[in-house]
């Protein structure tokens, strides 16, 4: 056989530099090469063809060259397609081998120095990112090769630079043997996504240096030093110090932590160069198996972050690094895991300064060997070890001085192996001052931290109950944010609240990944898998983000922000009593404020503030809410209690919520039947029957018209377009009831009217409801009642047979012309809530367009119910339309302009065209989200198991006028 070429070597690259800390601040001189490159697209490796990286070469006279933008993906710029899997390769597995078929970018930039760039010293072409290999060529000279997609790569390059008119060349392949380590659930996207740049280093530069920044919690010190091979100076005028490098210093400091991000401005210099720092002060520690900073014990309210962008994929603009932080500090993150590879330097940067907890994670996954039962995975296998130990090296020297990064990763689903023991042993030799992560049992050696992916929330009791033992643990992935959910978050944050050492979790993921693209008639959408014609994909699981690709919050996002709110206020409303316990681990409440407003009928009467008292980190205070303000009006009465930041942060202005709680005060009166003195009886009219302010068909039963608004087909219903945690992890047949529920058929039960019966008191239409080819059924019972005003519905449920699967919902649907689009309601709002998602769902009186209570989820499922609904009105521009009041029981809104069968069978949100009708849901009950579209079902509490139901709305006409 031949010997290996480059992009098949299974060493980590040639002729690069040894790696060195990130020195966005230094004051050397550098050249940013960003912009557009020539370019050419091969469909194979094409190692012969090297004509571009000669000087004389002109890309405008060749055949196949065209531009791309640096930095960026040439897949995401027309040149080529992307591509999604999981877990699996997408080209055969036989490490370290490639395909021929290898997409091979050229890429080609002619720069000039700067007029005043300076002679002396040396100069560095580096590279931030790029997939997945790439061999270098400057002036007609090849400088060499490198793998490991994220992570840097340094040439030396002084002596081939000219003034004018050099010529950086370079080939870009799509596959090498890094791909196999590269293996992450994510498009897959080649190119040079991260910044090129030239460095100039001057004689005496500081080749790399280290601030260890400790806290000693004990006396308030910190405790400063600075390693670099030079000697160097670290001035820091805050703290009036001027320390030499190999020095160390005791002195008082505030510390950093992610709640209270205090970074101290500092400059090191050597007198020929000079960086700019911001130093945080932290120590971390393993104590008596509690991951504790500066001696307190933290708990991580965390998301797995992947670096995405729906228009230019893992090229991550400054902005969009900022946006997302901010949007994860505002809904109550305090924690990013970097899956899986290291992201861009500066994202780091905006993590130290607005306050996150870090783990840092290598570029490294080999899950796709679980295909071939772990044969030859590169991690058990020596020859690749020293790439691997190559990838935790260019991580730890590029990130060590983040106070941000409290936890280094070793990467994600490798397996297991030896080489992942190298790369553990050489973190933990050249940083012993964070802990190690890698998701194993508990006893696995390469990891500090018991870790843990997807584990249902009685695992997390049973671990907890167990009591600390040497390692802490968390749970590095749950709560995948697939569709619509995830359920069961309360349950989780809990159980992590409970046990000391259960030390929180990041919920799978941060964002959606999906890609713009537009129909052929003009509509936009977001493609994932599939959608670009890969022949082995893994279709919508890319979409499994709390955020929309566009950034938009899902209502997970704002779900978890409720669940992990770091401030609980509980209470009495009758009473009158708040109580507020802080759930930071290290800040006081000092800056936030705490809002009350009283509210009857959702109407709010009055409002103001409570005096908050200090309340240390996992203390509480016990506060009085002041008298309502009016007690004429009657009524359900509630009061809202919001802690809000006291003033502007650098993440959210004064008056956010971060924290909020509702207690009643006064409860509903209990709707009841129409007085039975006030009770019409029906009157038959011909074919119609009339009965208050409704209309029947005499024959069929079926209500026709309330008031002036013609009804449709309102009838029992227990199907729900399936979300994806209802469909279940595609590996695991069975894991969501959905496919029991198609096998069943619940998406086509049939309705028989066996019998309407009219009496002086009403209408009773008798109903039987199955699906074909079962004897299971649900025998449904109409019971209509009314006054002049009013029409009643009593709805009653008895199963027939056995049911062993819980129903999607069980309610009733009814079709409205669909100018009736214009919804106000009184109950849970603003947005979706299901069983196990409604802990933010506020109680309140809320209006919103039909249109505007959908949630787009790119692959469209069932959504857009809102909880605890007492009454809702829908209604048409000129405001006349109907009303529905709920019986005992709250009940689940939806409305939208298709139904539940149409929504189930679009596959993108532009399959769904309005039709003209409004199509509402009125249930009694919903099964819960759950999580498993890769982890645990839902909790047993909040499925929604046959049995005998009864439930009841009362419905009016509402009149134009009134709107
Ligand atoms: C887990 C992976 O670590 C993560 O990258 C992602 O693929 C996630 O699943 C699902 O979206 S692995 C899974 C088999 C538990």
């Amino acid at each position: 056989m031949r010997n290996p070429v480059y992009y098949e070597d299974v060493s980590p690259g040639h002729g690069t530099l040894q790696p060195r800390s990130w020195t966005a601040g230094s004051d050397a001189r550098r050249l940013d090469l960003s912009g557009e490159w020539d370019f050419r697209l091969s469909p194979t490796a094409r190692p012969d063809d090297e004509a571009f990286t000669e000087d004389g070469f002109d890309p405008a006279a060749a055949p196949g060259w065209r531009s791309v933008r640096v930095p960026g993906h040439w897949v995401l710029q027309g040149h080529g397609e992307p591509a999604y899997t999981n877990t699996r390769y997408p080209f055969p597995v036989d490490p370290p081998r490639v395909p021929d078929e290898n997409p091979t970018g050229d890429h080609r930039h002619v720069f000039d120095l700067p007029a005043d760039w300076p002679g002396d010293g040396e100069v560095v072409l580096r590279f931030e990112g790029v997939e997945s290999c790439a061999r270098v060529w400057l002036n007609g000279r090849v400088l060499g090769d490198f793998q490991g997609s994220r992570l840097p790569h340094e040439f030396a390059v002084g002596g081939l630079l000219r003034p004018h008119g050099n010529v950086l060349a370079v080939r870009v392949h799509q596959w090498s043997a890094g791909s196999y380590l590269e293996d992450q659930d994510m498009w897959w996207l080649p190119g040079i996504f991260r910044e090129v740049t030239l460095q100039h280093r001057p004689e005496g530069a500081l080749d790399d240096f280290w601030v260890h920044a400790g806290y000693d919690h004990t006396d308030g010190s910190g405790l400063l030093r600075v390693d670099c091979p030079q000697r160097a100076r670290l001035t820091v005028p805050e703290l009036g110090v001027d320390l030499a490098s190999g020095e160390d210093l005791r002195l008082p400091v505030e510390p950093w932590t992610a709640e209270t991000p205090r970074l101290y401005d500092a400059v090191l210099s050597t007198g020929s160069e000079a960086v700019s720092l911001r130093i945080g002060f932290r120590t971390v520690t393993v104590e008596d198996g509690v991951l504790r900073v500066n001696g307190g014990r933290v708990l991580f309210r965390g998301v797995n972050r992947h670096e995405f962008h729906p228009e230019t994929g893992r090229t991550v603009d400054a902005e969009t690094m900022r946006r997302d932080l901010v949007l994860m500090k505002r809904h109550n993150i305090n924690a990013v895991r970097t899956s899986h590879y290291p992201p861009h330097p500066a994202f780091l940067d905006l993590c130290d300064e607005l306050g996150l907890w870090v783990i840092d994670e290598c570029d490294l996954e080999t899950h796709g060997f679980t295909h071939v039962d772990w044969r030859g995975n590169p991690v058990d296998d020596e020859r690749w070890t020293p790439a691997l130990v190559d990838r935790a090296r260019r991580m730890v020297e590029r990130d060590k001085n983040h106070p941000s990064i409290v936890v280094w990763s070793l990467g994600n689903e490798c397996g297991s192996g030896k080489g992942l023991g190298e790369m553990a042993r050489w973190i933990r030799d050249r940083d012993p001052s964070r802990p190690l992560h890698y998701e194993n049992d508990p006893d696995y050696p390469d990891s500090d931290l018991h870790s843990m992916m997807y584990a249902r929330q009685s695992k997390v009791d049973e671990i907890g109950r167990a009591g600390a033992t040497r390692k802490p643990f968390i749970l590095c992935e749950y709560a995948h944010a697939m569709g619509n959910g995830p359920g069961g978050l309360t349950e989780y944050q809990r159980l992590f609240e409970k046990y000391e050492h259960c030390q929180g979790g990041f919920v799978w993921e941060w964002t959606d990944h999906g890609l713009p693209r537009r129909t052929a008639d003009g509509r936009d959408f977001f493609a994932y898998g599939g959608d670009f014609g890969e022949p082995v994909h893994d279709g919508n699981f890319v979409c499994d983000g709390l955020v929309f690709p566009d950034r938009t919050p899902s209502p997970g996002l704002v779900e978890y922000k409720k669940v992990v709110e770091p401030v609980r206020i509980t209470g009495d409303g009758t009473a009158r009593t708040v109580r507020v316990r802080n759930l930071h681990d290290f800040a006081d409440l000092s800056a936030l404020a705490l809002e009350w407003s009283y509210e009857v009928e959702g109407e709010p009467l009055g409002g103001g503030r409570l005096p908050l008292p200090h309340v240390p980190a996992g203390g509480h205070a016990d506060l009085e809410l002041p008298a309502p303000p009016r007690t004429d009006v009657a009524g359900e009465a509630q009061w809202t209690v919001r802690a809000v930041l006291a003033g502007d942060t650098a993440w959210a202005p004064e008056g956010h919520c971060v924290a909020w709680a509702q207690l009643p005060a006064v409860p509903a009166a209990p709707t009841t039947a129409p007085a039975s003195g006030a009770q019409v009886a029906p009157r038959r009219d011909g074919s119609s029957l009339t009965l208050g302010p409704a209309s029947f068909d005499a024959v069929t039963g079926a209500l026709t018209r309330l008031g002036a608004v013609p009804v449709e087909g309102l009838r029992l219903d227990v199907w729900r377009a399936p979300t994806d945690n209802d469909e279940g992890a595609p590996w695991k047949p069975g894991s969501g009831p959905g496919t029991a529920w198609r096998r069943l058929g619940l998406h086509r039960m049939r309705h028989r009217v066996d019998a309407v019966e009219c009496d002086d008191a009403g209408l009773t239409v008798r109903t039987r409801v199955a699906p074909a080819a079962s004897d299971l059924a649900l025998r449904a019972v109409y019971r209509w009642t009314a006054t002049d005003e009013l029409l009643r519905l009593d709805v009653s449920v008895d199963p027939e047979g056995t049911w062993e699967v819980p129903l999607p919902r069980l309610g009733v649907r009814l079709a409205l012309p669909g100018a009736y689009d214009r919804v106000r309601w009184f109950g849970g709002g603003p947005g979706e809530a299901y069983p196990d998602t409604r802990a933010a769902s506020l109680v309140g009186r809320w209006e919103e367009s039909v249109d505007g209570l959908q949630t787009p989820y790119v692959r469209p499922q069932e959504n857009g119910a809102r909880a605890d609904v007492r009454w809702a009105r829908l209604t048409d521009a000129a405001g006349g339309g109907l009303r529905v009041a709920a019986g005992t029981a709250y009940f689940w809104l939806t409305a939208r302009r298709w139904t539940s069968e149409h929504l189930d069978a679009a596959a993108h949100t532009t399959d769904l065209v309005p039709d003209d009708r409004v199509y509402v849901n009125l249930d009694h009950g919903q099964h819960g989200i759950g999580s498993a579209s890769c982890g645990p079902g839902v909790l047993q509490r909040h499925k929604l198991m046959v049995s005998t139901a009864r439930f009841g709305f009362t419905f009016s006409a509402v009149a134009g006028d009134e709107g």
